[in-house]
Parts: structure tokens; C-alpha cells; sequence
């Protein structure tokens, strides 16, 4: 089944059956799946060693120097970019 034939019941019933068994692990990726289909969100990733040209690969394809770029490993975690107007968003641990 491909994901766009899947419909919002489908992702709800799937996210309650899993709740309801008790793995609420799957159901809350049931939930994501469901909000990215919400949201219309496309997702491309790029995965591989440091320093093998990711951030400068996708400044590239952006056209655009978003992602620094170095010999050196730089942001050394996942980062995601968005479209859209800027922010900030800070994350405390408690
Ligand atoms: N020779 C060569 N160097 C590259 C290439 N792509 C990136 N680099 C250089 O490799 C280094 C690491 O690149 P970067 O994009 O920061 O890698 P990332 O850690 O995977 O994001 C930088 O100094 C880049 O200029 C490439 O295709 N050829
Ligand atoms: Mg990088």
C-alpha cells in the first residue's frame, strides 16, 4: 500500500490499536506518520561519515550556504532544515 492511498482513519485506527496493546512506542510513530501527513511534509535525509561532503552536497542542491562546511567536524548531530520564516527554539532539560 503506498503511503499516499493510506487515509487518516487508517493512521488513527493503527495509532489506537497499537495504544491500546500497550506499545505506545509504535503508536507514537503512527502519530507522526499521521502529523507529516497533516503538515504535507516531504522529508529528504542525508546520513554518512563526517566530513564526506553532506552539508556541502546539500548547500549545493539549495544553492545556497546554509550548512557550514569544514575539514573539521562541524555540527557533529542531526540537523534539519525548513522552509519558512526563521526561529529560534531552545531546549532545557528539565
Ligand atoms: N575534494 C572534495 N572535497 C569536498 C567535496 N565535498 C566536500 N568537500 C570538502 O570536505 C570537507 C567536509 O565537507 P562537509 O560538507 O562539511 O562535510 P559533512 O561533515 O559531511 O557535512 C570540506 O572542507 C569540504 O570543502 C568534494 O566533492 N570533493
Ligand atoms: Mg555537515
Amino acid at each position: 500500500m503506498k503511503f499516499k492511498n493510506i487515509t487518516d482513519q487508517n493512521l488513527k485506527v493503527l495509532y489506537y490499536t497499537l495504544f491500546d496493546k500497550g506499545n505506545s512506542v509504535s503508536a507514537e510513530k503512527a502519530l507522526d506518520l499521521y502529523i507529516k501527513k497533516e503538515n504535507k511534509a516531504f522529508y529528504l535525509s542525508f546520513a554518512g561519515h563526517f566530513s564526506a561532503g553532506k552539508s556541502s552536497m546539500i548547500n549545493y542542491l539549495l544553492d545556497k550556504d546554509v550548512l557550514p562546511k569544514s575539514p573539521i567536524p562541524t555540527s557533529a548531530n542531526i540537523v534539519k532544515i525548513n522552509s519558512g520564516y526563521g526561529v529560534a527554539r531552545v531546549y532545557f532539560n528539565h
